[in-house]
Protein backbone atom coordinates (compact mmCIF):
# COMPACT_ATOMS: atom_id res chain seq x y z
CA UNK A 1 0.00 0.00 0.00
CA UNK A 2 1.35 3.40 -0.94
CA UNK A 3 1.89 6.03 1.59
CA UNK A 4 1.67 9.79 1.08
CA UNK A 5 5.26 11.61 0.25
CA UNK A 6 6.14 14.11 -1.27
CA UNK A 7 8.88 14.49 -4.09
CA UNK A 8 10.95 17.18 -5.54
CA UNK A 9 10.19 17.47 -8.62
CA UNK A 10 12.69 20.56 -10.76
CA UNK A 11 12.08 22.01 -14.42
CA UNK A 12 15.82 21.93 -15.49
CA UNK A 13 17.00 25.02 -17.79
CA UNK A 14 16.38 23.44 -20.90
CA UNK A 15 12.44 22.44 -20.07
CA UNK A 16 12.10 26.40 -19.06
CA UNK A 17 13.46 27.58 -22.10
CA UNK A 18 11.54 25.56 -24.18
CA UNK A 19 8.02 26.73 -22.18
CA UNK A 20 7.85 23.21 -21.11
CA UNK A 21 6.84 24.39 -17.38
CA UNK A 22 2.75 24.65 -17.84
CA UNK A 23 2.49 20.87 -19.55
CA UNK A 24 4.63 19.49 -16.47
CA UNK A 25 2.90 20.63 -13.99
CA UNK A 26 -0.19 19.62 -15.87
CA UNK A 27 1.06 16.05 -15.97
CA UNK A 28 1.45 16.06 -12.44
CA UNK A 29 -1.63 17.86 -11.62
CA UNK A 30 -4.20 15.44 -14.00
CA UNK A 31 -2.03 12.63 -12.17
CA UNK A 32 -3.64 14.01 -8.95
CA UNK A 33 -0.76 14.86 -7.04
CA UNK A 34 -1.03 18.17 -4.79
CA UNK A 35 1.79 20.87 -5.49
CA UNK A 36 2.42 22.02 -1.54
CA UNK A 37 5.84 23.98 -3.34
CA UNK A 38 6.65 26.41 -6.51
CA UNK A 39 9.80 28.49 -7.49
CA UNK A 40 11.67 29.63 -10.05
CA UNK A 41 15.57 30.07 -9.34
CA UNK A 42 18.81 30.53 -10.71
CA UNK A 43 21.06 27.68 -8.75
CA UNK A 44 24.50 28.10 -8.51
CA UNK A 45 26.94 26.03 -9.34
CA UNK A 46 27.39 25.39 -5.60
CA UNK A 47 24.25 24.58 -5.15
CA UNK A 48 23.92 22.39 -8.47
CA UNK A 49 27.06 20.85 -6.86
CA UNK A 50 25.00 19.74 -3.67
CA UNK A 51 22.02 18.67 -5.70
CA UNK A 52 24.17 16.35 -7.90
CA UNK A 53 26.74 15.48 -4.97
CA UNK A 54 26.01 11.89 -5.15
CA UNK A 55 27.03 11.68 -9.23
CA UNK A 56 30.51 13.37 -8.06
CA UNK A 57 32.24 10.65 -9.05
CA UNK A 58 30.98 10.46 -12.98
CA UNK A 59 32.52 12.39 -15.54
CA UNK A 60 29.94 14.44 -16.93
CA UNK A 61 29.44 15.92 -13.10
CA UNK A 62 31.13 19.25 -14.60
CA UNK A 63 28.70 19.54 -17.32
CA UNK A 64 25.50 18.68 -15.51
CA UNK A 65 26.53 21.04 -12.65
CA UNK A 66 27.41 24.17 -15.01
CA UNK A 67 23.87 23.41 -17.58
CA UNK A 68 22.14 22.78 -14.26
CA UNK A 69 23.20 25.90 -12.97
CA UNK A 70 23.10 27.72 -16.50
CA UNK A 71 19.18 29.18 -16.17
CA UNK A 72 16.17 29.72 -14.48
CA UNK A 73 14.68 26.37 -13.02
CA UNK A 74 11.36 25.54 -11.25
CA UNK A 75 11.86 23.84 -8.29
CA UNK A 76 8.45 21.70 -7.20
CA UNK A 77 7.22 19.51 -4.30
CA UNK A 78 4.54 17.54 -4.68
CA UNK A 79 2.39 15.74 -2.59
CA UNK A 80 0.36 12.30 -2.79
CA UNK A 81 0.10 8.29 -2.34
CA UNK A 82 3.73 6.85 -3.53
CA UNK A 83 4.75 10.17 -5.30
CA UNK A 84 8.22 9.81 -5.12
CA UNK A 85 7.79 6.71 -7.47
CA UNK A 86 5.10 7.32 -9.64
CA UNK A 87 6.59 11.03 -10.06
CA UNK A 88 9.44 9.33 -11.62
CA UNK A 89 6.90 7.20 -14.06
CA UNK A 90 5.79 10.09 -15.36
CA UNK A 91 8.96 11.59 -15.96
CA UNK A 92 10.46 8.51 -17.71
CA UNK A 93 13.40 7.03 -17.64
CA UNK A 94 16.38 8.91 -17.57
CA UNK A 95 18.13 8.53 -20.88
CA UNK A 96 15.20 9.81 -23.20
CA UNK A 97 16.46 6.81 -25.93
CA UNK A 98 14.69 4.54 -22.89
CA UNK A 99 11.83 6.77 -22.00
CA UNK A 100 8.71 5.14 -23.31
CA UNK A 101 6.20 7.76 -24.87
CA UNK A 102 3.65 9.14 -22.91
CA UNK A 103 6.30 10.32 -20.16
CA UNK A 104 7.59 13.33 -20.05
CA UNK A 105 10.88 12.71 -21.26
CA UNK A 106 9.66 9.86 -23.80
CA UNK A 107 7.64 12.60 -25.15
CA UNK A 108 9.51 16.16 -25.28
CA UNK A 109 13.56 15.34 -25.33
CA UNK A 110 15.99 13.53 -27.05
CA UNK A 111 19.21 13.72 -24.92
CA UNK A 112 20.31 12.58 -21.53
CA UNK A 113 22.36 15.77 -21.30
CA UNK A 114 18.99 17.90 -21.40
CA UNK A 115 16.37 15.68 -20.68
CA UNK A 116 14.12 18.30 -18.93
CA UNK A 117 13.38 17.29 -15.83
CA UNK A 118 14.31 15.67 -12.37
CA UNK A 119 12.93 13.78 -9.95
CA UNK A 120 13.94 12.30 -6.42
CA UNK A 121 15.13 8.96 -6.76
CA UNK A 122 14.06 7.97 -2.99
CA UNK A 123 11.62 9.28 0.34
CA UNK A 124 14.99 9.71 1.89
CA UNK A 125 16.60 12.09 -1.13
CA UNK A 126 13.22 13.83 -1.57
CA UNK A 127 13.28 15.07 2.44
CA UNK A 128 16.74 16.13 1.19
CA UNK A 129 16.46 17.88 -1.74
CA UNK A 130 13.23 19.03 -0.35
CA UNK A 131 14.96 20.47 2.61
CA UNK A 132 17.45 22.12 0.43
CA UNK A 133 15.59 23.59 -1.97
CA UNK A 134 12.47 24.90 0.26
CA UNK A 135 14.70 25.45 3.50
CA UNK A 136 11.26 27.91 4.78
CA UNK A 137 9.13 24.76 4.01
CA UNK A 138 6.10 23.94 2.55
CA UNK A 139 2.20 24.42 2.02
CA UNK A 140 0.09 22.70 4.16
CA UNK A 141 -3.68 22.46 2.85
CA UNK A 142 -6.75 20.19 2.37
CA UNK A 143 -7.95 19.94 -1.16
CA UNK A 144 -11.70 18.84 -1.71
CA UNK A 145 -10.91 16.42 -3.54
CA UNK A 146 -9.91 14.80 -0.20
CA UNK A 147 -11.17 13.17 2.63
CA UNK A 148 -12.52 10.30 0.76
CA UNK A 149 -13.32 7.21 2.74
CA UNK A 150 -11.49 3.62 0.90
P1 LIG B 1 17.65 10.93 -12.84
O1 LIG B 1 17.68 12.39 -13.16
O2 LIG B 1 16.70 10.16 -13.73
O3 LIG B 1 17.49 10.62 -11.38
P2 LIG B 1 20.52 10.42 -12.52
O4 LIG B 1 20.40 10.86 -11.10
O5 LIG B 1 21.24 9.14 -12.83
O6 LIG B 1 19.08 10.33 -13.22
O7 LIG B 1 21.22 11.54 -13.35
C1 LIG B 1 21.05 12.87 -13.02
C2 LIG B 1 21.20 13.70 -14.25
O8 LIG B 1 22.49 13.54 -14.77
C3 LIG B 1 20.27 13.30 -15.38
N1 LIG B 1 18.94 13.86 -15.25
C4 LIG B 1 21.00 13.78 -16.59
O9 LIG B 1 20.72 15.16 -16.82
C5 LIG B 1 22.45 13.64 -16.18
N2 LIG B 1 23.02 12.45 -16.75
C6 LIG B 1 22.82 11.17 -16.36
N3 LIG B 1 23.51 10.33 -17.14
C7 LIG B 1 24.19 11.10 -18.02
C8 LIG B 1 25.09 10.84 -19.09
N4 LIG B 1 25.44 9.61 -19.42
N5 LIG B 1 25.57 11.90 -19.78
C9 LIG B 1 25.22 13.16 -19.47
N6 LIG B 1 24.38 13.48 -18.47
C10 LIG B 1 23.87 12.46 -17.77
Amino acid sequence: MSKTERTFIAVKPDGVQRGLVGEIIRRFENKGYKLVGLKLLKPTVEQAQQHYSDLSSKKFFGGLCEYFSSGPIVGMVWEGLGVVKGGRVLLGATNPADSLPGTIRGDLCIDVGRNVCHGSDAVESAEKEIAFWFPEGVVSYNNHSEGQIY
